[in-house]
């Protein structure tokens, strides 16, 4: 870039969380977009010092880090007592959330280490164990929007896992699996792959975004957008340092010189990997991930619909074609404010006044835009040699007609840089990046989301659609909802855009995804992923049975974690010493990320045999 205000983007070549060099036109494109809506540096003064870990004074802290730069190497220790540095999504923090929906300080870690082997793993925990030092291991990162790399109790110590774990530890072309590391983003696998000649015959399964950790987003269970797209369904066994630092390996993985860890995730016995994704019961240092063979052909296709109310009869008709797979992909169902804002101008090109924008001005703007008026869009794909896609797309057309005023976008009609051609890409496994630049739609743009499941029904569809309007209106928030269609269930997501800079849109933000929150639990419905800040809420939805889920979640951790160093709160779990000592975020204004660490339960210490490094 040329700009001195503007970092320069890094690229595979330099780091291991860069982008593909053949993106980088792109993302310097889109990056100055969003540079050219900041109203404030990247800088974050820093107000309250160093966030020390709850309990410790800063004498026994630097003590304990000295001490970890002995184990580990004086390099791979960073201490961090200067500005917090935010940046854009190819170079975001490893400190703390950089779309902070509370204030920048609440989440943020008093040190990163940088573990170069499993080895160096299990020490850290035997470190923290010993230090009673709450640690919080990140793949790379970026799980924006959802808290990306910060740590849920202010001042832990970040685990950065991906710095130097990020080998492609095996493809296997014959099984179409892989093994990787933490570190390895979908950006740098589908590029191994190409390099290693292997495009032909190998697929991934990409988000939105392709920077992420195939790791943390899969542990997180995020979704991708081809047939693959349910990621954890996809995964095929983990290698995960536990709390006091033993390895085990899951499924076949445990049967010493196996040649099938990737191929059948469940081995013999209870099947343990669950309980390591969305969690704080181990640290994944390993993960096998099926690879979906080239299916001989593909298709993108777009459909758009004119009416708000249209969504009802779709849902419907989506459900059969995909439960039978007509429809074969995770597709995407987004409103026409979602076309509009993810050109990557700000909203105040369109309108300047307050609340919500009108619907007449997005219907308006999208007349002008190449793919025309509308309020949902579906971009789907079909997939396989021409007459199996024929099949298939015939099926579909003749089922999305049955609503009045569909219509089927020629894609020879939109230019190159149109939206439709990233959605193409994606489904065909290749990453990209383009999404983020909705964020642009307000000044310093941070966004959060609320993310309900329910079955692909009209019905419930309409229900949650009716609920995140009616609070986005109070809250004076505009509304962009997409509809994810996975095999049995859709993930709604809306994401909130927010001034990261306006303390006043930040309470609206988040009084309004509460709200939401406690809506769809009233109705019955519940989020399959959320924001740190909202992981208590949520977690206290799933309440059947006088919390017994939780209080199972607890059994575990409180036998796997005995002094409660690993991740504490993540996911609502909280371990034995913080458990109702102040640290639950449930409504507004509640709890902290400092809890009250004077009160802070002593551990009972037992004698107990180092692991075996
Ligand atoms: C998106 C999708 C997600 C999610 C957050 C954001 C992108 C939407 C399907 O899951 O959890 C455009």
């Amino acid at each position: 870039m040329s700009s001195p205000n503007i970092p320069s983007t890094p690229t595979l070549n330099n780091s291991h969380s860069g982008i593909p060099p053949r993106l980088l036109s792109k993302a310097n494109a889109a990056k100055s977009l969003i540079y050219a809506g900041k109203t404030s540096s990247d800088a974050i003064p820093r107000t309250q010092g160093l966030a020390l870990p709850p309990g410790l004074s800063k004498p026994a802290f630097l003590s304990a880090i000295s001490e970890l730069r002995t184990i580990l190497g004086t390099q791979h220790v960073e201490l961090i007592d200067g500005d917090l540095q935010n940046g854009w999504y190819m170079e975001h923090p490893n400190t703390h959330d950089m779309m902070p929906i509370l204030d920048s300080e609440k989440f943020v870690a008093s040190a990163v280490v940088y573990p170069g082997c499993v080895a160096d793993v299990q020490k850290i925990t035997v470190w923290a164990n010993k230090y009673l030092i709450p640690i919080s291991p990140i793949s790379l990162g970026r799980n924006l929007g959802y808290g990306g790399s910060a740590p849920r109790v202010r001042g832990s110590v970040t685990i950065d896992l991906g710095r130097r774990m990020n080998k492609i530890l095996d493809i296997n072309a014959e099984d179409c699996t892989c093994l990787v590391e933490p570190g390895v983003t979908f950006y740098a696998l589908y590029e191994d792959i190409q390099k290693r000649g292997l495009g032909d015959r190998l697929w991934i399964d990409s988000p939105d975004l392709g920077g992420g950790s195939v790791v943390g987003n899969t542990l997180d269970r995020g979704v991708g957008y081809t047939p693959y797209g349910d990621h954890w369904a996809m995964h095929a066994g983990l290698e995960v340092v536990l709390p006091e630092g033993e390895v085990v390996r899951t499924g076949m993985g445990s049967l010493p010189g196996n040649n099938t860890w990737q191929s059948f995730p469940y081995g013999f016995g209870p099947f343990s990997d669950g309980i390591f994704s969305q969690s704080n019961f181990g640290i994944v240092t390993k993960m096998g991930m099926t690879l979906m063979p080239n299916p001989g052909g593909y298709e993108s296709f777009m459909y758009t619909f004119q009416n708000e109310s249209d969504l009802v009869p779709l849902i419907e008709i989506i459900r059969p074609l995909r439960i039978s797979n007509i429809l074969e992909n995770v597709a995407q169902l987004r409103h026409g404010l979602q076309t509009l804002a993810v050109k990557g101008h700000p909203r105040t090109r369109y309108y300047s006044g307050g609340g919500p924008m009108p619907q007449s001005i997005i219907h308006l703007e999208l007349q002008k835009a190449p793919i025309g008026d509308h309020t949902w869009a579906y971009y789907g794909m079909t997939y396989g040699p021409p007459h199996i896609r024929k099949y298939k797309s015939d099926i579909i057309d003749a089922e999305f007609r049955k609503i009045p005023g569909c219509r089927k976008i020629d894609p020879s009609t939109l230019p190159a840089d149109e939206y439709f051609w990233s959605r193409d890409k994606i489904a065909a496994g290749e990453p990209d990046l383009v999404e983020l630049l909705w964020t642009n739609w307000v000044p310093n743009g941070c966004h959060i989301a609320f993310s309900p499941v329910s079955p692909i029904r009209g019905a419930d569809a309409q229900k949650l659609y009716e609920l995140a309007k009616k609070r986005h209106t109070e809250a004076g928030i505009d509304l962009m909802p997409a509809f994810c269609v996975g095999l049995r269930e859709m993930h709604l997501i809306v994401e909130i855009v927010f001034d990261g800079k306006n303390e006043e849109m930040k309470k609206k933000a988040e009084k309004c995804l509460r709200d939401m929150i406690s809506d769809a639990a009233e109705l019955g419905y519940g989020e399959y992923r959320t924001h740190l800040a909202l992981m208590d809420q949520v977690a206290s939805t799933y309440s059947w049975n006088d919390n017994a889920l939780m209080k199972f979640n607890e059994k575990l951790k409180d036998a796997l974690d005995p002094n409660g160093i690993l991740a504490p709160g993540r996911c609502g779990i909280w371990p034995k010493r913080f458990r109702g000592r102040g640290w639950e975020m449930t409504e507004a204004g509640s709890g902290s990320s400092e809890g009250l660490a004077w009160l802070l339960a002593p551990v009972k210490r037992k004698s107990k045999s180092s692991p075996k490094l």
